[in-house]
């Protein structure tokens, strides 16, 4: 398991390489360019800026999260075979530079979806990002792009700053007639345009999961249960794609059981990386966003990183969404505090399984 923590880069994160370094165990970040818009070229010089910079601070970047898919790719509209080039030129670029995973996901317009980034725990005074179904209703997503701006301490919600509303309502109108079906195949055309580069230059594709795990907003989604995600694995039959499990995303939904779901697909070398994190459900579709410890949450921590070990021990893993505690201030879901938290537990829980299967051989 090598642990490795999400960067957004010098001007776009609050946390610090040196705070990354300093975090036991750490061996380096999940990297992100924030500025390019989805499907444009990273150059090979903005790409070795940035990992130059990881690398003067002692830690790796094996992991690039995210390259953002074009919603032209997954509408799947003529345009969308010059977005499939320049993809399959960042991928090369990325090689280049030492980057062996690249994380993205497939989820029509919007990424992962909160109705609060910053909901109050009352038991102990700290926030952390929730979701309420209920909300979602009343709000609709032109609300919901405003809202999330309004509550996220200057960040927007990924690829959906307040200045492209325009081009949300468009986009939206778009996908009305996009059923799921379609969208695999959709997504069956993207890989098959991107995975033979990924094979020639060593990159390994890590698709995650849909957040919440279900569609919203009468959008299709088709990346959040196993048995979804075995109908993704076999759009394409290559080891260059696999998946990037996420536990709080899928645990978004309590009939994912996450420890059989890694078991799953760890058997079958198809899982390149995970994010791991614990939810509280406080009702239907209604959660939030707890500790990463098992007894704060509605998720089994240890089961989940002893199926990492059994089954895919050599995984990158991160922790994920951290609350907001200590008073900090930052990113939501991305301060440096609880985060670090994270990373010792799951490192214990890590050494602790390691130890105790050892001694018993
Ligand atoms: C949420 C993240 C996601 C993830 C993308 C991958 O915090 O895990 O935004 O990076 O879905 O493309």
């Amino acid at each position: 398991m090598k642990m490795t923590f999400r960067w957004f880069g010098e001007h776009s994160d609050t946390v610090t390489l040196r705070q990354i370094k300093q975090i036991p165990g750490m061996t380096g970040i999940m990297g992100f360019l924030d500025y390019k818009a989805a499907s444009e070229v990273w150059t090979e010089a903005e790409i070795a800026a940035y990992i130059g910079g990881v690398k003067a601070a002692g830690l790796d970047c094996d992991v690039i999260e995210s390259v953002n898919v074009h919603e032209d790719i997954k509408m799947g509209l003529p345009t969308r075979d010059q977005y499939i080039e320049n993809y399959c030129i960042t991928i090369r670029n990325l090689a280049k530079y030492g980057v062996r995973v690249i994380v993205y996901n497939f989820m029509p317009v919007f990424d992962w979806l909160r109705t609060d980034m910053a909901r109050v725990i009352e038991e102990d005074g700290s926030n952390s990002l929730y979701f309420d179904e209920a909300e979602l209703g009343e709000m609709g997503p032109m609300d919901i792009v405003q809202a999330t701006a309004e509550k996220a301490n200057g960040f927007s919600l990924p690829g959906w700053e307040p200045a492209r509303l325009a081009e949300l309502e468009t986009t939206l109108k778009r996908y009305e007639s996009i059923t799921a079906d379609q969208l695999r195949e959709n997504f069956k055309y993207f890989l098959e345009g991107i995975i033979p580069t990924c094979e020639e230059v060593g990159v390994t594709m890590a698709c995650h999961p849909d957040d919440p795990a279900w569609p919203i907003f009468g959008l299709p989604r088709i990346a959040h249960t196993k048995e979804l995600f075995d109908q993704i694995i076999d759009l394409v039959d290559s080891p260059h794609h696999a998946l990037c499990l996420c536990s709080g995303s899928l645990g978004s939904n309590l009939q994912n059981d996450i420890p059989a779901i890694v078991r799953h697909f760890g058997q079958m070398g198809r899982i390149a990386c995970m994010h791991i994190r614990n939810v509280k459900h406080l009702g239907h579709r209604k959660f939030r966003e707890s500790s990463h410890l098992s007894t704060d949450g509605d998720l089994d921590m240890y089961e989940i990183v002893k199926a990492v070990y059994e089954t895919c021990p050599d995984i990158y893993v991160r922790p994920d969404h951290g609350r907001m505690i200590w008073d900090e201030m930052g990113r939501p879901g991305y301060g440096l505090y609880d985060r670090a938290l994270g990373v010792t537990y799951l490192n214990g829980l890590y050494e602790a399984i390691e130890k105790n299967s050892k001694r018993q051989k």
